[in-house]
């Protein structure tokens, strides 16, 4: 597919709008009980998030020419277990913090209580998507490979291994190679996650390609983070969503408290460049991967 930049505006539009018809059919219905729990699950998966990691897998699903209705069950997993963190980072035990996603955090509009139910039944349901989707795959051997993906990317190995990193940085100084681990692993595992399970929903795919659109995502994952330590600089909080400067605030150790915000610009780029590089063996049909990566970099909120 030729795409250029308005195609790319509405490609990322109509992921979005399909990844929330998905989780609102997984999702289960606000009026059967336990009501207040399922209210909250909603309330925190359905908030006007960029789904950015479900539009990753759609993305990958594209380029890789993978029908996308193979791709939903991951789509709606990955955004799941991305809710349950933001509302488990959210509480007080954690971040402490009042708003997300423009609106009250899910304690702050529940309870604490209800709110890490909601995270804890909302990472259930993402393994129940991805074990139970029959549009996903008919090869038990892949579908077991995406569990354990999923699993790994999002356990004390991957997401939850970097939350506590995170939490244990608070105060302290890191140096650079540090902040990445802790980065790599928060944010950069999930987003491996998407590519990944995108990728294992083909039995067409080459190892060398397999392991191209990997070093992609560990591209993307890291500047991600990158332009989000920016934006908790430079950014506003109406336009973030979520408090600007919270992470200062908190002294954590951030890209531009440890190398300054000119680095951090630098730093960025060259994680966009360095994506564009490893998407060397494909041909158009990955553009799509290479307007995200400039998405990730140049994004506002
Ligand atoms: C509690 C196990 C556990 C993990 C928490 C993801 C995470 C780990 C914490 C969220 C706090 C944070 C700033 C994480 C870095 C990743 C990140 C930038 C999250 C926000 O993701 P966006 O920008 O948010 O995609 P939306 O709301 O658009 O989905």
């Amino acid at each position: 597919m030729k795409i250029d930049a308005p195609l790319f505006e509405s490609l990322v539009g109509q992921y979005q709008q399909r990844v929330d018809a998905a989780l609102d059919r997984w999702l289960p219905p606000a009026d059967v009980n336990p009501m207040r729990l399922h209210q909250a699950m909603r309330y925190a998966v359905l908030a006007p998030g960029k789904r950015v990691r479900p539009v990753l897998v759609y993305a990958t699903a594209t380029a890789l020419g993978i029908d996308l209705d193979r791709v939903d069950g991951a789509a709606c997993a990955v955004e799941i277990i991305h809710a349950y963190s933001l509302i488990h980072d959210d509480l007080p035990a954690m971040d402490d913090d009042d708003l997300r996603r423009g609106r009250p955090t899910c304690h702050r509009e529940f309870d604490e209580a209800t709110a890490i139910l909601a995270g804890d039944a909302l990472q259930a349901l993402a393994f129940y998507i991805i074990s139970h989707d029959p549009e996903m795959t008919t090869d038990a051997s892949a579908r077991l490979q995406m569990i354990e993906n999923l699993s790994l990317f999002s356990g004390s190995r991957g997401m939850a291994g970097g939350q506590a990193i995170d939490l244990a940085a608070v105060g302290k100084s890191l140096n650079i190679a540090e902040l990445e681990t802790m980065h790599i692993h928060k944010t950069g595992a999930l987003i491996r996650t998407c590519v990944q399970l995108a990728a294992l929903s083909t039995d067409n795919l080459g190892k060398t390609q397999f392991q191209a659109l990997d070093s992609y995502a560990k591209c993307i994952g890291l500047s991600f983070q990158v332009q989000d330590d920016i934006l908790d600089v430079t950014g506003d909080t109406s336009t973030l969503g979520k408090t600007q400067g919270a992470d200062s605030a908190r002294d954590k150790p951030t890209f531009p408290s440890v190398i300054g915000l000119e680095a951090s610009q630098e730093k960025a780029l060259e994680l966009h460049h360095n994506a564009l590089q490893t998407l060397s063996i494909f041909g158009e049909e990955a553009d799509i991967l290479r307007y995200i990566s400039a998405w990730f970099v140049e994004r506002r909120n």
